[in-house]
């Protein structure tokens, strides 16, 4: 990855090279950490805007909080904080990672008087499934490890340890020659991607897991959801199978980092056509347009950057 100028950390901008931590900074050992994926984007207009910044470190601050993780800022300080960040490394796009870990002084489990210190890096990011996926659709497999369950690892926050169980399902898939790893929950149903929430369209309705299942709740797949309903795309948030994906006519899959990205293949089975169909074009066309286009529409989603 290129470097970029500063990287703040616990309330300073520092250099790139600088930004280290000592070897005992707990997470390191343990893995209790939160973090987010956040994008910049400049629009047609030539202005960059942070997409749904403020809804981001809501998330942030509620992992820390299901963590245990005393925040020492308040939402405000850290919203800024990315702004900032993003400005004095003078990146008009790019990928922007707020991280708030446990650091050193206590060695043990316990160790509650560790102080969490938060670090925000910005680097510029291009498609996390590459081009190619992004426009013709990627190969996805399901992954043999099995998403946690929901009181075995905390779902709706993003912690730094449970990306163990994404990190061995994505190696596993990729070594066999795909793209990106589905999973699915203790139950068998259908989950999500080791980093991405799934959709998938039959007859023109479109289907995600529900909030309760064993997923993070991503603001993208928010985005997506309202955009569909904007669009008078009809919309169930319900749990489904593994088959009904393969007789699905079209799936898709959002994140921060791999935004709208067509699926054209799951297990081996080519998914309608094999190319990216109608309504997933369409919904990624309409997101490309409210972040990175001319789409007046969705203001409340925007935060500026002034450089
Ligand atoms: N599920 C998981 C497990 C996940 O990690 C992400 C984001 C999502 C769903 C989608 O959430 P949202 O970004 O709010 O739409 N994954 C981040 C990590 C990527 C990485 O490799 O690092 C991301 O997309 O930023």
């Amino acid at each position: 990855m290129d470097k970029t100028d500063k990287i703040w950390l616990d309330g300073k901008l520092v250099d790139w090279d600088d930004a280290n931590v000592h070897i005992l900074t707990h997470t390191l050992h343990y893995g209790l950490g939160a973090f987010e994926g956040i994008r910049a984007y400049r629009r047609t207009d030539g202005r960059t805007h942070i997409f749904r910044l403020r809804e981001h470190i809501r998330r942030l601050f509620d992992s820390c909080k299901i963590a245990t993780l005393p925040m020492p800022y308040t939402i405000d300080q850290i919203v800024d904080a990315c702004v900032e960040t993003v400005r004095v490394n003078k990146l008009p796009s790019c990928y922007i990672r707020p991280l708030a870990f446990l650091g050193d002084g206590m060695m043990g489990l316990y160790a509650l008087s560790n102080p969490t210190r938060v670090s925000i890096t910005a680097w510029n990011w291009g498609s996390y499934l590459g081009e190619e996926g992004m426009k013709n659709g990627i190969r996805a497999k399901f992954s043999s490890f099995t998403r946690s369950h929901v009181n075995t690892n905390m779902v709706k926050a993003k912690l730094v340890g449970q990306y163990v169980n994404s990190i061995l399902a994505k190696r596993e898939v990729m070594a066999a020659g795909y793209d990106e790893a589905l999973m699915l929950d203790p139950q068998g149903f259908v989950a999500e991607a080791s980093g991405e929430n799934i959709f998938m369209v039959r007859d023109g309705v479109l289907m995600t897991p529900n909030i309760g299942s064993s997923m993070l709740n991503g603001l993208t797949r928010d985005a997506i959801l309202t955009i569909a309903a904007d669009l008078g795309i009809e919309v169930f948030e319900t749990r489904f199978t593994r088959d009904e994906l393969y007789i699905a006519d079209e799936v898709f899959l959002t994140g921060t980092a791999a935004e709208v990205t067509p699926v054209r293949e799951v297990d081996d089975r080519t998914i309608g056509d094999g190319v990216p169909g109608p309504v997933t074009k369409r919904l990624q066309a309409a997101f490309f347009d409210i972040v990175a286009g001319s789409h007046p529409g969705y203001e409340e989603w925007r935060t500026y950057v002034e450089f």
